[in-house]
């Protein structure tokens, strides 16, 4: 029997990357008992598993990092403007060494199954090991982009050469010298990863699905004007928490129309300069809301592809028209198009040329068989709901959340759901996480359920469920946000397109990051509106 089955806990955490860790954190500060139980073997979540060649954040590094420890953001040296995953990784391992919060997190120990004890009100949470766990608060952190995409190619499982994905990378690495290598998947890992595969393969054929739109990242050192926002970081970090995005930048002010075509062109020159991501969509106010204004934007893009490929057909493959621009996560690159012009790259327009199987020796498609030494697959992942819903969560009356989110999954504030007393959701459906810098994200989700704990503490209340019309009232105003932009209009994982058969809604908040904490610091501010509580000081419904 393992060492801590049947232990009893104030809080389980699922998960230790960013958003697990400082969890913990806070909830040791608070002098709460907390586990954390994490799939890998060692902290940092995403970029545990990330790997692959390339692997990078495409938010900067002065951005991308915890806000919570003035002494660590003055400490830590970021070498890059866009952080390397074994960099980012050693900063997560740091931060977990810095506030010894290893000790309370459970390796290689996936969750299962959590129940909610209706009698106790207690959650019983268990393991792929069998370990039996009680606690009061159950959260989950397990982050957006985690639980891979079934590859959904017949025949992945006939293939005889190496097989590789991007999101569980060898750790040791992989060498691809004089390998025939086939790519599938051109969304941000792939992007990210094909430049670098490509130096070392023999050749490689990238087989394309939808061309996607990306940005030259103009990597570097971090520039002397970045490094001296930590004199000023609290500041830089308390404006990040009401911008759109989390990243500080210039506040729109104008329309697309409202300014010249050649003033328009100068400005998209300007923020193609920059490359940075968090500002693309918002150079006009309504880029994201009015399609001609939008394919202005998507046009200058397509023009910057073209400017770099020497073979027209092959940028006429790449040039993105099925979606509008930033409705996906727009990529960041590193020579990524410069690529498709080596002798020994190739480009497959699989729309065109579907690919029919996987065989023993490589990719068939409609009208040409590949051999290949390697495959990689970097297919994306079941987004925002998929982690969630690998564990078997049962709420009030047995009700599964599986169940519960058969046409969606309904929320409130992204961070809980009705039914479910007692649960919390870091960056869960419903919450900007995924568009916005998801470290000003986490650490905001954290401090408002931590703070939600301490006030049940304080009032002597030991449950908290949602109300189901809090629950419809959040979901409609989030809908409602998303249906005046031009998300919908693409086949993403915001949309949950990517996975045959998921409902299609917006999966994220699209009213941004400070909309977002207002309407989470309004609820609080009226003692939880919207929730209702029971326990000796209960019950009670705001
Ligand atoms: P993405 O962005 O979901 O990209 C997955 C890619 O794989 C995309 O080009 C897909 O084409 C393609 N894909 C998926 N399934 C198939 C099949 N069956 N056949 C051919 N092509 C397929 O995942 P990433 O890991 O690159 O990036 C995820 C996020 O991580 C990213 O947005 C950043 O925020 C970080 P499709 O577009 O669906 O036609």
């Amino acid at each position: 029997m393992p060492e801590s089955s049947n232990e009893k806990l104030s809080v389980v955490v699922v998960g230790a990357g960013f958003a697990g860790l400082y969890l913990l954190y806070r909830l040791r500060k608070m002098g709460l008992s907390a586990r954390a139980f994490e799939a890998g073997d060692d902290v940092g979540g995403t970029w545990y598993w990330n790997r692959y060649p390339g692997a990078r954040c495409d938010i900067e590094s002065i951005d991308y990092s915890y806000s919570f420890d003035t002494e660590l953001e003055q400490d830590w040296e970021w070498t890059e403007k866009y952080a390397t995953q074994p960099e980012i990784l050693r900063y997560a391992q740091h931060v977990a060494e810095k506030h010894d919060l290893k000790r309370d997190i459970t390796f290689n120990t996936r969750v299962m199954k959590a129940v909610w004890n209706e009698e106790t009100s207690l959650w019983t949470v268990t393991t792929e090991n069998g370990e039996v766990t009680t606690c009061q608060y159950f959260i989950m952190a397990t982050g957006c982009l985690s639980q891979p995409k079934n590859i959904d190619i017949e025949g992945a499982d006939h293939f005889g050469g190496e097989i590789y994905k991007t999101h569980s990378w060898p750790h040791d690495g992989v060498d691809f010298s004089g390998k025939r290598v086939g790519i599938i998947g051109t969304g941000s890992s792939g992007i990210q990863s094909i430049p670098l595969i490509a130096e070392q393969a023999a050749h490689t054929t990238v087989f394309q699905r939808t061309a996607n739109y990306s940005i030259p990242a103009g990597n570097g050192p971090i520039s002397k004007e970045k490094l001296a926002i930590k004199q000023r970081y609290q500041d830089y970090r308390e404006e990040a928490r009401w911008t759109p995005v989390g990243v500080p930048g210039k506040e729109t002010v104008d329309f697309t129309f409202m300014v010249s075509d050649e003033d328009r062109e100068k400005r998209y020159e300007a923020l193609w300069n920059t490359g940075a991501i968090p500002h693309i969509g918002s150079e006009f106010a309504d880029i994201l809301s009015n399609k001609e204004a939008n394919d202005t934007l998507a046009e200058f893009a397509r023009k910057k592809i073209r400017s770099v490929i020497d073979d027209p057909e092959v940028a006429e493959i790449l040039s993105p028209t099925s979606f509008p621009i930033c409705t996906k996560r727009a990529c960041l690159d590193s020579g990524y198009f410069e690529t498709f012009n080596k002798p020994n790259v190739s480009l497959v327009d699989i729309r065109k040329n579907p690919i029919t199987e996987i065989t023993e020796t490589g990719i068939a498609t409609a009208d040409q068989n590949f051999e290949f030494d390697a495959i990689v697959f970097a297919t994306g992942f079941d987004a925002m709901t998929g982690a969630l819903l690998a564990v078997d969560i049962q709420g009030r009356n047995g009700q599964t959340l599986k169940e519960k989110w058969a046409d969606g999954p309904v929320n409130y504030l992204g961070l809980t759901v009705s039914g479910f007393p007692n649960f919390f959701m870091i960056t869960g459906p419903g919450s900007p996480s995924v568009l916005s810098n998801m470290i000003v994200s986490i650490e905001q989700h954290v401090d408002w359920i931590t703070d939600c704990i301490s006030y049940m503490q304080k009032e002597n209340l030991a449950v908290i469920d949602a109300t189901l019309t809090a629950e419809s009232g959040w979901v409609k105003y989030s809908t409602d946000f998303s249906d005046l932009t031009l998300f919908p209009m693409a086949n993403s994982w915001y949309m949950g397109a990517n996975v045959p058969g998921k409902p299609r809604v917006c999966l994220p908040f699209v009213g941004g990051v400070g909309a977002y904490r207002r309407a989470c610091n309004d609820v609080a501010a009226q003692d939880y509106l919207g929730f209702k509580f029971d326990g000796p000081g209960g019950p009670r419904c705001n």
